[in-house]
């Protein structure tokens, strides 16, 4: 396995960063998520940007331009011989002291890893996921974004602890308002009477998934309304399903014991898993 590593292409095994680097001393720094497809990578700039923005908003300065960033993942690819693989690029704030003041740490440390990852609930996309409600609530827009993909993610570890002891597949949040957010690593959707609704992603993460499926349920002429939903909204669904570039479009049948609609993925869940699995395939920025 090659590992990018302040640009350069080392083995697993030489790819080291200091134990004082602030990445892992405060989880200062951010990181994306992003999924290659049969040699493509999938909305490869919407994720580099996502990265530069979540960068700009804790004052990061990314070492790199986004098009050497775009040239290295594929590099990365390139050297691993993988077509279709899952990648975490990386920017922490660098090697400083024991004090948190970033104004100590020279130089950001620039990251890349790459592995071959299929899908990650397997047969779960057929039956449904189980999910549980927990009472950690998702960090407030006003404390640390939600919109910022950091490296500090117990917020999100917090919530997948509770749905583990809860039994769930996934974790669902609510906002400090009571408010649905999302999902522990996943934006999340009701759907109603033929209609999707979505929370407004001031208190989630403005997801890439999220993107396209809102992009092909427009093509699909289904009706997707950004709304406040409450727990009322997500026991009385129809449907409920969950976007993420780990979890793709996944179907949700059962949140806290509740079956939800037929309890089996719903007509609008499966057509967006085609739509959604069409794009991936028809889609991307070539490796090559
Ligand atoms: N919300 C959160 C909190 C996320 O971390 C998403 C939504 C979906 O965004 P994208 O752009 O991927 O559609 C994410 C991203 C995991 C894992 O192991 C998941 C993410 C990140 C890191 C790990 O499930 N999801």
């Amino acid at each position: 396995m090659i590992i990018y590593l302040d640009g350069a292409f080392l083995p697993k095994e030489e790819a080291r960063v200091s134990v004082f680097d602030h990445g892992l001393l405060y989880g200062d720094g951010v990181f994306e998520g992003i999924r290659a497809y049969n040699g493509r990578i999938f909305r490869l700039d919407e994720h580099i940007d996502r990265l530069f923005d979540s960068a700009k908003t804790i004052d990061l300065e990314v070492p790199i331009s986004k098009t050497e960033m775009a040239e290295a993942i594929a590099e990365v690819l390139r050297r691993n011989n993988l077509r279709d693989a899952y990648i975490r690029p990386i920017v922490t704030r660098g090697v400083g002291d024991l004090g948190l003041d970033p104004r100590k740490c020279e130089k950001p440390t620039v990251i890349i890893i790459a592995v071959e990852w299929g899908a990650m609930y397997g047969d779960l996309y057929e039956k449904g996921l189980t999910a549980v409600t927990v009472s950690v609530r998702r960090t407030p827009a006003e404390a640390m974004p939600p919109n910022v993909k950091s490296l500090n993610y117990l917020n999100n570890i917090l919530a997948k602890i509770e749905a583990n002891y809860k039994g769930g597949d996934e974790a669902i949040l609510f906002d400090t308002n009571g408010y649905l957010s999302e999902g522990s690593g996943d934006n999340l959707y009701v759907v109603k009477n033929g209609v999707i609704l979505t929370p407004p992603t001031l208190n989630n993460l403005r997801g890439v998934t999220r993107l396209v499926a809102l992009e092909c349920a427009k093509e699909l002429g289904i009706t997707v309304l950004e709304r406040n939903m409450g727990y009322f909204d997500l026991y009385t669904a129809d449907e409920v399903f969950v976007t993420g570039t780990a979890a793709e479009v996944a179907p949700i049948v059962v949140i806290d014991g509740r079956s939800i609609g037929t309890g089996r993925p719903g007509p609008i869940t499966r057509q967006l898993m085609s739509a959604f699995k069409a794009a991936t395939e028809q889609t991307g920025t070539p490796i090559d």
